[in-house]
């Protein structure tokens, strides 16, 4: 046996089998040095007459990830991976690779240019890059449809969803799938081609027959699903380029592939990816968190059930408190329902379903609570109701125990104060629907202590949320930037603009729903609500709808009352309320406004604008780590469209330059809303970007 090892592929031989093994920790990322070693590695033992049989295999928890999404938008640096995989596909001697854990993307298409596959039980395979903003540039578009047909191929590519073993064996993804370490499933598999056990054979050779009835069926379907994304259409076009000749269609397939690697689409996607992942990135994260068994959640209505839910479905046995014990049933029937829907959904299996339900309790006795290492209240929105509270949990729960509160605006400080153990007190605010939205922002009051803060990170990592620190303000980070942009939008419709038109714009950008139909859907007298609370500190500077108050005034809520900015009649498509309308114009009128024309491009321009200069507002008071964090907020929690990137990712497409012209030029208009913060002034002295600060 002789042993070559470079930092990130080793060579072995063993008999006439050679072995290269990947070994680049994390994830095993396909970036050029470990193309230009793997292409190293094979060339030599290709050249070793004692070798007959050459073993692909990967170290650590998976294969790997796919190509380096770092490398993108950079100059391709040769050998890029076609021509690596080229070599691989034409290889004189049979190529076997043995995929675990996880191959995605490149990973899956270097193993579909070899020529035999070895699953490991457990495998999980995709070629996600349509959820970059890409399609598989490697060769997959073409190799895939070759072994599984051109129907299932366009499912698995234009979703990139994930293929689990089982599936991969059926479709003949991987030509066997075993139990077992990687390096001897692959020895044993290079042994049976040898022996002529194993058939290896060249996925080129294969014929693809054209479908058109499948390709108009999935075009329609992607059109009227995500007509705003051009990457699955593209990986479509390109999957159907596998009837071509393969030389033609890999040609295609490449075209197609670095045209898209200019989008905007994909840099918003792989940012998206990367801000995803950089808020674990936190300054507490030197601190050891702490074990939590156990969970407790005080207030039985939408968000405590909700919150419930996502803790139930994360493992954790949960205590659920409603005060008002004729409640108590239905706080139980929500979470059972949540549970219920999760199972439906596919999200939860059986037998996960019943475990969840057995460790679910629900009581209206706050005692209860007195052994549980996690307390989360989520009461109604009323300071004096909160500290109440916590003063009772001060007093209730067992030392050591983290309290939190699921406040969306109000003061964290005030509330630790509240209880003799400040340190133990933290935000952890959660978005409805809490089992499905995956933002948590982890509020972290003066008096935190950090190993709560890690505690927290870790907590909400493990029910599959996306925690982003953020520091105590009226509203942390999200809310906070909600306030503008809906002011912004209520602004628009005061100066002239239809919420219907509104909304479409912005629903055209991306949003699933444009803001007029977002405060339907959560109802009108909430919103009233808070702006009553907030009556006394609006300064008199501020400029104020009266239309939303002016709506309520009828007694039309929104959705729950079937009238609001739109009609609802359950039937039909909301259309717009006539009524709504009318207020808005007599409001115009009352004010002796002239209507303004917007066009679309401006509304979006004026609303993302609000976003951005909050954003950086919020920045610039360390309320927020990084612009990625604020990026994050939005998309895990607000529903800005992903591919977009973020408002922070957007603000650097936009230029900060025209953002302070921007901002100046609404000025003339109102210049109390419209000021150019101070961050963004300090940025354009120093030629500095959002990217920047990220990195
Ligand atoms: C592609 O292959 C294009 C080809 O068709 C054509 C080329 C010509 N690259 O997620 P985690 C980092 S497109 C670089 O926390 P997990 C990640 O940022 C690619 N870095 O772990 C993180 O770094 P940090 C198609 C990557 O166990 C660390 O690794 N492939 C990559 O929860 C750990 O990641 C994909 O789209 C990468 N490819 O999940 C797969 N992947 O610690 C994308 C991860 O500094 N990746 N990192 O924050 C994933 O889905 C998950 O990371 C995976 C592991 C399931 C693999």
């Amino acid at each position: 046996m002789k042993d070559d090892n470079t930092d990130i592929v080793r060579v072995e031989t063993e008999g006439e089998i050679g072995l290269i093994c990947l070994s680049k920790p994390p994830v095993n990322a396909i970036g050029v040095a470990l193309r230009k070693a793997v292409h190293d590695a094979h060339t030599r033992l290709l050249s070793d007459p004692a070798i007959n049989a050459i073993v692909l295999y990967g170290e650590g928890r998976f294969f790997s990830a796919g190509a380096d999404i770092r490398d993108f938008g950079k100059a391709a640096v040769q050998p890029t991976l076609p021509e690596v995989l080229k070599a691989l596909n034409d290889s004189a001697k049979p190529v076997i690779t043995v995929l675990h854990g996880v191959a995605f993307g490149g990973a899956l298409e270097l193993a579909l240019a070899t020529q035999a596959r070895v699953g490991i039980r457990g495998l999980k395979v995709a070629l996600p890059e349509v959820k970059l903003g890409l399609l598989p540039g490697a060769g997959g578009s073409q190799r895939l449809p070759r072994l599984v047909g051109l129907a299932a191929a366009i499912d698995i590519i234009c979703t990139g969803r994930e293929v689990d073993d089982t599936e991969a064996a059926a479709t003949g993804i991987v030509d066997r799938l075993v139990e077992g370490a990687p390096r001897e499933a692959g020895m044993e598999a290079a042994r049976d081609v040898l022996a002529g056990v194993l058939h290896a054979r060249q996925t080129d050779a294969q014929m693809i027959t054209p479908d058109p009835p499948a390709v108009d069926a999935a075009r329609a379907k992607l059109l009227a699903k995500r007509p705003l994304l051009a990457a699955p259409l593209k990986a479509l076009d390109a999957v159907c380029a596998s009837t071509l000749p393969v030389d033609q269609g890999l040609a295609y397939e490449r075209t197609l592939f670095m045209d898209l690697m200019d989008s905007p689409e994909r840099a918003g996607l792989v940012h998206a990816f990367f801000a995803e992942r950089a808020t674990a990135k936190i300054p507490e994260r030197a601190s050891e968190a702490r074990e939590i068994r156990s969970v407790a959640v005080i207030g039985g209505g939408t968000m405590g059930i909700g919150i419930a839910t996502a803790f139930l479905l994360g493992g954790f046995p949960v205590q659920l408190v409603e005060g008002q014990s004729d409640r108590v049933a239905q706080a139980r029937a929500g979470v059972e329902q949540n549970l219920e829907g999760a199972l439906r959904r596919g999200k939860l299996s059986g037998a996960t379903h019943a475990a969840a339900l057995k460790n679910l309790t629900c009581t209206d006795a706050l005692e209860e609570v007195a052994s549980a290492d996690l307390i989360v209240e989520a009461i109604f929105e009323d300071m004096n109701a909160k500290t109440d509270l916590f003063k009772k949990l001060d007093a209730i729960c067992k030392p050591g125990a983290m309290l939190a509160t699921n406040t969306s605006y109000l003061d964290v400080n005030a509330i630790a104060a509240a209880t003799s153990r400040a340190n133990d007190v933290i935000g952890l605010h959660f978005f409805s629907p809490a089992h499905i939205m995956r933002l948590v922002e982890v509020v972290v009051a003066d008096s935190t202590a950090p190993e709560w803060v890690t505690t927290a990170f870790a907590l909400a990592r493990k029910i599959g949320k996306v925690p982003v620190r953020a520091g105590v303000c009226d509203g942390f980070i999200g809310n906070r930037i909600l306030t503008q942009y809906r002011k912004a939008s209520e602004y628009l419709l005061l100066d002239g603009a239809d919420f219907d038109q509104i909304d479409a714009a912005l629903e055209s950008f991306g949003f699933a729903m444009g803001p007029f139909s977002v405060s339907d859907l959560a109802g009108l007298d909430i919103a009233r609500m808070t702006r009553q609370r907030k009556a006394a500190t609006r300064p008199p500077e501020e400029r104020y709808s009266r239309i939303s108050d002016l709506i309520c005034d009828q007694g039309w809520f929104g959705r729950k009352t079937g009238k609001g900015y739109y009609l609802y009649d359950g039937s039909n498509a909301p259309s717009v309320n006539p009524g709504a309308t009318e207020i808005a114009e007599a409001e115009r009128r009352v004010l002796g406004k002239d209507p303004e024309q917007f066009s679309d491009e401006e509304i979006v321009a004026r609303c993302l604008t609000a976003m951005i200069a909050e954003g950086a507002r919020a920045l610039q008071e360390g309320i927020a780590l990084r612009p990625a964090d604020i990026d994050a907020v939005e998309l895990f929690g607000y529903g800005f469209p992903r591919h977009r990137g973020g408002p922070m990712h957007m603000a650097d497409q936009i230029g900060i330059d025209t953002l302070i012209c921007r901002i100046e030029t609404y000025a003339a208009e109102d210049a109390h809303f419209w000021q150019v913060p101070q961050l963004l002034r300090d940025m354009q002295k120093n030629g500095q970007s959002f990217a920047d600060m990220n990195a």
